[in-house]
């Protein structure tokens, strides 16, 4: 007999608000997960059998699946994406907003019965370590057993949970619907969701913790342990408890001697952050070692020493499959070797994956993402662009020992990067705290000027813009504010792998030499590099930086570190306007920082160049 909430936990609020749900949501039957893999076993048959699911060749890809969406569900939607705070000035100007009364008022009415004819699943699940003074428990209810498994794979979840939850413990309570209740006698289809985009809701209340999720089955949109709840309600959480929930890689690099230095690393989309979650050391780095804690997520408390300890509150990644390969990515590859979850990829003739980007020749015919025949000729991709391999973090070969650390790594440095055609450096390190968050705060990537109006850079502070769960220059106050309190801080850095020569090329020969600009922030951790004054910041000289193993002359280094004052002076005029934005609520300290930077641009020559 199936096991009820009562056979399950004693935590009289769980208790309650389940049956509240179920009886909003009006489900054939309620199952509260174990987590076994007997559980996840027997729902993975259920989705082959029904559709949802293609079993991949066990030879070779053990134990994993391949699922294809809607094409309407392939992605986040961020235009349904809503901050419901009290006033939508503590949403700030970045975030779509709706009082939370009426947004209740709105989820109640699509809610109501929206589970007729399929399962209400009760998943408790753990974001970090079980027991970590870090870690947070939220409960999802979903009516997706592809949400349910996914969850398995992206965060500890099941019974094990509820012990540590206890008869009293907080949780996030989350709510999710795939938005299309079943009438008597209506078959499903593969990936049920709510086709139109207008009626799809992704909605995180900051005040009371609660999120709701309507209409999507997909990724960020779905698995709500991954950015609504470790981000955008935990970024609320830690502005209320002192601490930094961050979307943030958390990378570990060990030196020869064995010093082990841990760095957390903040990128916007589309510039290599799953690749350096998961570098190696190339070729001159030899008794080097990288590793990895995690790819997308991290979680920063201060310790009783002063140190910032971070945990990666992830399980699995759910990383974008095209453009990962054994020469992009071997890690990533050596991941999702077995009892992975792929989503909108092509399936080969021999029963398993492929998408554009991956080592090899391109398959002869395949079946494309839609399900349809596919063949090298045609002129639409095998995968969806957003295709995804969820696969369980412990797989990677790499995965840095203290990953599971219920205290977490102390973090030594922040690197910050953005992707950027001039101008900016390929490294330099603030002057100070606050100097690291006014670059933290104004970091972007380049985009047509059709896409933005006139600016040449779309801002995604701290790669938070679509993840922070309240007003965007509050958080920057918050950084601010984490200085003074006899806290390490650790030193802060900006990084751009993308800049242009002048015939368009890029300078930086490519993600896999990352190690030589890493190799410089863990020697300046250690206090065992210089660095010269410039414009911007701190830079290494051509001598600070490695280059044994690599062919990459001074001249070619002038080219990536020059900075051109005009370039400076658009960037100080082009940050103003947007710190504008942001009115009132915009830190003094960070306006003071643009003129600083103004003024240091001013008194530059026209090309500032390093000696030597
Ligand atoms: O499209 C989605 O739902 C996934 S978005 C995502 C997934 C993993 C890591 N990062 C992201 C992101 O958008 O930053
Ligand atoms: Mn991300």
């Amino acid at each position: 007999m199936t096991a009820t909430g009562r056979d399950r936990t004693s935590n009289a609020k769980l208790l309650a608000w389940v049956e509240e749900i179920a009886g909003i949501c009006k489900p054939d039957s309620v199952y509260w997960c174990d987590g076994s893999k007997e559980e996840y076993d027997r729902l993975s048959q259920q989705m082959v059998d029904s559709g949802t699911y293609i079993r991949l060749n066990p030879e070779k890809r053990p134990n994993s699946y391949l699922a294809r969406s809607h094409p309407s569900d392939v992605a986040r939607v961020e235009e349904r994406t809503y901050i419901c705070s009290k006033t939508k000035e503590e949403a700030g100007p970045t975030n779509n907003w709706m009082d939370p009364d009426e947004m209740k008022t709105v989820l109640k009415g699509v809610f109501d019965g929206c589970m007729k004819g399929r399962t209400m699943y009760v998943i408790p699940f753990s974001m970090g370590p079980l027991g970590s003074p870090i870690a947070q428990i939220g409960i999802e209810i979903t009516d997706s057993p592809y949400v349910v498994c996914n969850m398995r794979i992206m965060t500890r979840m099941g019974q094990k949970v509820l012990d540590v939850l206890g008869p009293d413990g907080f949780f996030v309570p989350t709510v999710h619907s795939v938005g299309m209740p079943l009438q008597p006698g209506q078959e499903d289809v593969p990936w049920p969701c709510e086709g139109d985009i207008s009626k799809k809701y992704i909605c995180h209340f900051p005040e009371t913790r609660e999120i709701w999720s309507y209409g999507s089955g997909y990724g960020g949109n779905a698995l709500l342990g991954k950015k609504c709840l470790a981000l955008r309600i935990a970024s609320v959480m830690a502005r209320d408890e002192g601490w930094l929930a961050e979307h943030m890689l958390i990378l570990g690099l060990e030196s020869p001697k064995g010093e082990k230095t841990y760095v957390a690393a903040a990128f916007p989309s589309a510039c290599g952050k799953t690749n350096l979650a998961m570098i190696l050391p190339p070729q001159g780095f030899e008794g080097w070692k990288a590793s990895t804690i995690g790819d997308d997520i991290a979680w920063i408390k201060p310790a009783p020493d002063g140190s910032l300890r971070a945990i990666n509150p992830e399980y699995g990644f759910f990383g974008v499959a095209p453009g990962t390969s054994y020469d992009s990515n071997p890690m990533a590859m050596d991941s999702i070797k077995a009892n992975s979850i792929f989503t909108n990829v092509a399936l080969t003739d021999d029963g398993d994956v492929w998408w554009e980007g991956m080592d090899g020749p391109k398959p002869s015919h395949a079946i494309d993402w839609k399900g349809n025949d596919w063949t090298p000729d045609m002129d639409h991709p095998a995968a969806h662009p957003n295709a995804r391999f969820t696969a369980p973090a412990g797989q990677c070969p790499t995965i840095d020992p203290a990953w599971e650390d219920p205290q977490g790594v102390a973090i030594d440095a922040f690197i910050f990067g953005g992707r950027l055609s001039k101008t900016f450096p390929l490294v330099y390190e603030s002057r100070d705290w606050k100097h690291g968050v006014f670059m933290a705060a104004t970091m972007g990537s380049e985009a047509t000027a059709a896409a933005i109006g006139q600016a040449a850079i779309r801002r995604d502070p701290f790669a938070m813009l679509p993840f922070i769960g309240y007003n965007m220059a509050d958080y920057w106050g918050h950084w601010l504010h984490m200085e003074g309190k006899g806290y390490k801080l650790p030193k802060i850095f900006r990084v751009n792998w993308f800049r242009k020569d002048e015939n368009g090329k890029f300078i930086w020969p490519g993600f896999g030499q990352n190690m030589r600009v890493l190799k410089w922030i863990v020697d300046r951790v250690s206090g065992n590099a210089d660095a010269v004054e410039s414009p911007f910041g701190l830079m290494p000289r051509y001598e600070d930086i490695t280059w044994a193993g690599l062919d990459f002359t001074r001249d070619k280094y002038h080219g990536i570190m020059d900075i051109n004052r005009q370039g400076l002076l658009a960037e100080a005029a082009e940050i103003k306007q947007f710190f504008a934005t942001f009115g009132d609520h915009l830190p003094d300290e960070l306006e003071r920082q643009r003129k600083a930077l103004e003024e240091r641009a001013g008194s530059a020559p026209e090309v500032w160049k390093m000696a030597g």
